[in-house]
């Protein structure tokens, strides 16, 4: 008879091999230990007295709350201070995804962000990121979504759209929508209108609603725009914090709902794994894709992730399986690159279940 360990082992093994997609992982959340030390050397030559928190306090505690969360992005965001940096991070996020998650389909997503010291503007920002994704060699897709942070003013968000709007033209579809994220409990419902306009120009919306409790209007008010997929969504359901007028605007539509398992058990905001509300939504067939994001803050990986979820909710290979190919349904692209994508996986599977 098998042991528990040759089982477990099985199981990564076939995790390792399942081809994915990857829909919610925020760039400069996505950094590993080696791409920080490698900006750090970069850093210290071009500034010898400049001393980091980063060694120290980023990744070390695994144990952390939203606001430790938030403090690890400034100093992260204090590293990524030029175009140089930002496209050292991409490629090495790309990569890392391609090669170490088998992830086939990416839609990453950043802040755009201005460093007046070092001369980066919001644009030379993301022109960098974009110029990195283009360059990328690896076999997988990318995609970007520009982020509008939660605890930016109207007019800042305004210029993000104006920016995603341009930029989606100007790349053919590299840029292809907007994220809102940020510190989720500051209040979101001054951006709808902007939120409104992106949906009218074509741009796709992945919105972080619901990742902490007790924000029910604003909930309702951005499921009300509506968004094309949820970021966390944590506290959507009845049985977890949300209500039955939730659920029918997520459920109903049939948002698709991006997962996060390790980010809300590290963060707090789901106290232990077997309550995620994963489990609830599954039950009633509700699209769920597994994401990551921050794998760098929160020390996991697309891998980790599906054998979290195969761990703790009883998942079967085949479940995995569909778990991953049916995440291609929710990715911001055409009929035609879904069918081709999914054509691609199943060219995988006889690999990946021998
Ligand atoms: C809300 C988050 C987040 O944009 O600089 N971000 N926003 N909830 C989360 N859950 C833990 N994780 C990351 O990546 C970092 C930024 O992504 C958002 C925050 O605004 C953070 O500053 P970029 O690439």
């Amino acid at each position: 008879m098998a042991s528990l360990h040759d089982e477990e082992s099985r199981q990564r093994r076939f995790i390792e091999k399942l081809p994915k997609v990857e829909l919610h992982a925020h760039l400069n959340g996505s950094i590993s230990q080696q791409t920080i030390q490698r900006l750090i050397v970069l850093r210290r030559q071009r500034d010898p007295s400049w001393n980091s928190s980063c060694e120290n306090a980023t990744l070390e505690s695994r144990s952390k709350t939203l606001a430790d969360c938030f403090a690890v992005f400034s100093l992260l965001h204090d590293l990524v201070d030029n175009e140089e940096a930002a496209s050292i991070v991409t490629n090495d996020v790309i990569r890392e995804f391609a090669q170490d998650d088998n992830v086939k389909y990416i839609e990453l997503r950043t802040t755009p962000r201005a460093m007046p010291a070092t001369g980066m503007t919001k644009e030379s920002y993301v022109r960098a990121v974009l110029s990195a994704m283009r360059k990328s060699e690896e076999d997988i897709t990318v995609r970007l979504l520009l982020a509008i942070d939660r605890r930016t003013s109207i007019e800042d968000a305004a210029d993000t759209l104006e920016m995603a709007d341009r930029l989606r033209k100007e790349t053919n579809g590299l840029v292809i929508g907007l994220d809102l994220s940020g510190d989720p409990t500051k209040p979101a419902e001054k951006f709808i209108p902007i939120l409104k306009e992106a949906k009218k120009r074509g741009l796709k919306l992945a919105l972080h609603i619901a990742e902490v409790n007790n924000m029910t209007d604003e909930s309702r008010a951005l499921l009300s725009v509506p968004p094309d997929r949820i970021g966390h969504g944590v506290f959507l359901h009845p049985d977890h914090g949300g209500n039955a007028q939730l659920l029918r605007l997520t459920h109903g539509p049939k948002i698709p709902i991006e997962i996060c398992l390790t980010s809300n058990v590290t963060s707090g905001t789901v106290k232990v794994i077997q309550d995620h509300c994963f489990s609830q939504w599954r039950l009633i067939g509700h699209p769920c894709i597994l994401c990551t994001d921050d794998k760098g803050v929160f020390s996991t990986s697309l891998n980790e992730e599906y054998i979290l979820a195969a761990k703790e909710f009883h998942l079967s290979f085949e479940e995995l399986w569909d778990l991953s190919l049916q995440s291609i349904d929710s990715i911001f692209e055409s009929k035609e690159f879904k069918t081709e994508l999914k054509a691609k996986f199943l060219s995988a599977k006889e690999r990946c279940f021998s």
